[in-house]
């Protein structure tokens, strides 16, 4: 993505505002409506089809022997795409079925953040939509301490001094993390030593510091965004400490997985806690995947694992996603344990693209960042999940995991539904961060 470009585009804030916006924005949503109607009616016809040759649904084979295979047969085509799939990360991470709603001021926001990035009337979905509504509506509380006191500190005058003390302190507040609030401030503070910066210009320029930030270390990982490889095995684990979503993140990723075309398989690493192979199962069974378990008790993680690869293997599945436990990196033996996973999959799958994805809560702000640390040494983190930015304060964690981790936010999650998780899109979050509605 031409992430100058696209921060150069939403230079102004008031464009929500302007004619050309809103024409933009109405133009938008009569496309979307007339394409749910389509769908709808596309549906309905599925749905006639489906009911008469329904007898035989192919289950996925299941001659494994330890492990039991769950073979959820997915409810829903994953080949029923929208009619117009945006490019990039949307065309291959979309999910179907939603709902548009009215045509209001959260929509014309939404629209805009969209048309900002060079998207086309005719490229977006409903889901872009409605997931930037919830991801600004999300944000909110993050927004209040830091965006809408700022927003009124900045107030008409130019930037002074003392408004970038002020602002260090937001930002520190919302967790933004010691060093990339310095890196913002320094640059704010050359810039106003150059020049008189009014409050507009004072806000693009903080964005686009944000966007950077956030942006480095994905520039670093040489991908844009996470998005498995076709026609190969890809293996995601997922790591973090007990609670902070690792298996939601997991049940919304293997819906957004199937839905945008690819074969995925779960694996329930997780042995330590009875009911985690039961909530792995509910969300194995909501997004149509299947689950490889062991019901032993206390049973080995890395079998798991190894059960799984064979399954993945033989069934040709493109992405392996494995759910682990999570006690405190304080014990020990959790860290042995992902090791011995990791060294399972590097033995029996040299090839596969592996991405170890640590799953942050937001709401516990940078006290989950040292976690990273503790998990980065055992499985050698690949990037970042960030959930619960709905009702977090602490949005700003995110800058901080960029900044002192280094690792690329890969997806977030903002609620508990099936469709609250999206890749992450530094421009979007930015903007839903610091929107001024
Ligand atoms: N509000 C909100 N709750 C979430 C989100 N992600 C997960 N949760 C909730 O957090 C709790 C712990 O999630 P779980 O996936 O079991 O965490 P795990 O222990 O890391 O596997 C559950 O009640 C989830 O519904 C999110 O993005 N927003
Ligand atoms: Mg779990």
């Amino acid at each position: 993505m031409e992430q100058e470009n696209s921060i150069q585009g939403s230079n102004n804030n008031s464009l929500i505002n302007s004619d050309e916006s809103l024409d933009w924005a109405k133009q938008a949503y009569e496309k979307l409506k007339q394409q749910q109607a389509e769908k709808k009616q596309a549906d309905l016809i599925k749905a006639d089809k489906e009911q008469i040759s329904n007898s035989e649904d192919l289950p996925l084979d299941s001659k494994d022997s330890e492990t039991s295979l769950d073979n959820i047969v997915p409810g829903k085509d994953s080949n029923s795409k929208q009619t117009n799939t945006p490019e990039l990360i949307d065309s291959k991470f979309s999910s179907d079925d939603s709902e548009l709603g009215d045509f209001d001021d959260q929509f014309t926001w939404s629209a805009k953040v969209l048309e900002a990035q060079g998207k086309s009337v005719d490229n977006i979905s409903i889901d872009e939509i409605n997931w930037l509504s919830r991801l600004q509506k999300g944000l909110e509380k993050t927004r209040k301490g830091f965006v809408t006191d700022l927003l009124e500190k900045f107030g008409d005058d130019p930037l002074t001094p003392e408004t970038l003390d002020e602002l260090e302190t937001l930002l520190l507040r919302a967790d933004t993390g010691v060093d990339a609030t310095d890196q913002i401030i320094n640059a704010l503070r050359m810039r106003l030593n150059e020049e008189v910066l009014d409050s507009k210009e004072g806000l693009r320029f903080l964005k686009e510091q944000l966007c950077k930030i956030v942006e480095k270390p994905i520039k670093d990982s040489g991908k844009d965004s996470l998005i498995p490889e076709k026609n190969i095995l890809n293996i995601w684990l997922l790591v973090g400490v007990n609670g902070v979503g690792k298996t939601t993140t997991l049940g919304k990723l293997a819906k957004l997985a199937l839905s945008s075309g690819f074969t995925a398989l779960i694996a329930a690493a997780d042995t330590f806690r009875a009911a985690a192979v039961e909530q792995l199962k509910v969300w194995g069974n909501r997004s149509g995947v299947s689950v490889v378990a062991n019901e032993t008790t206390n049973a080995d993680p890395a079998a798991v694992v190894f059960d799984a690869i064979g399954a993945a293997q033989s069934r040709n599945i493109e992405l392996l996603l494995v759910d682990t436990a999570g006690r405190l990196q304080t014990k020990n033996n959790l860290m042995e344990e992902l090791t011995k996973v990791r060294k399972i999959i590097d033995r029996l799958a040299p090839e596969a693209k592996v991405e170890s994805l640590l799953v942050l809560d937001s709401t516990q702000g940078q006290n989950g960042l040292s976690q990273a640390m503790a998990f980065a040494q055992s499985v050698n983190l690949t990037g970042v999940v960030i959930t619960k930015l709905d009702g977090s304060s602490r949005g700003g964690v995110a800058f901080a995991v960029a900044s002192q981790a280094n690792l690329p936010i890969r997806f977030i999650g903002a609620g508990e539904g099936i469709k609250d998780l999206r890749p992450f899109n530094s421009f979007e979050f930015v903007e839903a961060l610091l929107a001024n509605r």
